[in-house]
């Protein structure tokens, strides 16, 4: 076990499967007898983060602060978990240089527009196309893809079980577990 601990920066579509998988993985890695913290909107959104809303600035200083609180997280030698949809790849980019011993791991839980759109959990994407909700992430609002994720985990055509499965043997593989 070569490495510090790393941290695990879910990025995707709203439904793509973010917090779901990092839940699991997070139990996963409990039984594995490993600490990991999971960031996500409930503990910050609700929380540090209550003062932000989705427009382009508020959502660039949301990620700003997450990335702060994971390097804590980090130094403190804890494996972090954050299922945010981070949209943009400056911020994201912006993280990964805060986190200078190269222990950033991009994940990119990809699912098509139509694949989220089509599970709509909470009836957001109903409520943006109704006009409902304004600038809602892949309807009127950008995602931008990462270029070059350490991990890009499929989530159309994949279950759960298999995404955190996949992200345990990447974690093998370059020796953090
Ligand atoms: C996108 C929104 C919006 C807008 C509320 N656009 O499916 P959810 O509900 O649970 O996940 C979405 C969550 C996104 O918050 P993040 O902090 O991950 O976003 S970002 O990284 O862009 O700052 C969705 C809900 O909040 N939500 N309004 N307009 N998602």
């Amino acid at each position: 076990n070569n490495h510090q601990s790393p941290v695990l920066w879910f990025t995707g579509l709203s439904g793509s499967g973010k917090s779901t998988i990092t839940v699991e993985l997070e139990k996963a890695l409990f039984e594995k007898g490993i600490r990991s913290y999971r960031l996500d909107g409930d503990n910050i959104r609700h929380g540090l983060n209550n003062n932000l809303g989705f427009s382009p600035e508020d959502r660039k200083e949301n990620i700003r602060r997450i990335g702060e609180v994971a390097k804590l997280l980090n130094d403190a030698g804890l494996i972090t978990l954050t299922a945010f949809i981070s949209p943009y790849r400056e911020d994201r980019d912006n993280v990964r240089n805060l986190l200078a011993n190269g222990d950033f791991i991009e994940v990119y839980v990809k699912c098509s527009l139509e694949g989220c759109e089509a599970r709509d959990p909470k009836g957001l994407y109903q409520k943006a196309r109704a006009g409902e909700i304004k600038g809602f992430t892949g309807i009127d609002a950008p995602y931008e893809e990462p270029e070059k994720p350490e991990l890009v985990i499929d989530t159309e055509d994949n279950s759960v079980e298999e995404a955190v499965a996949e992200i345990l043997d990447f974690l093998k593989d370059q020796q953090y577990i």
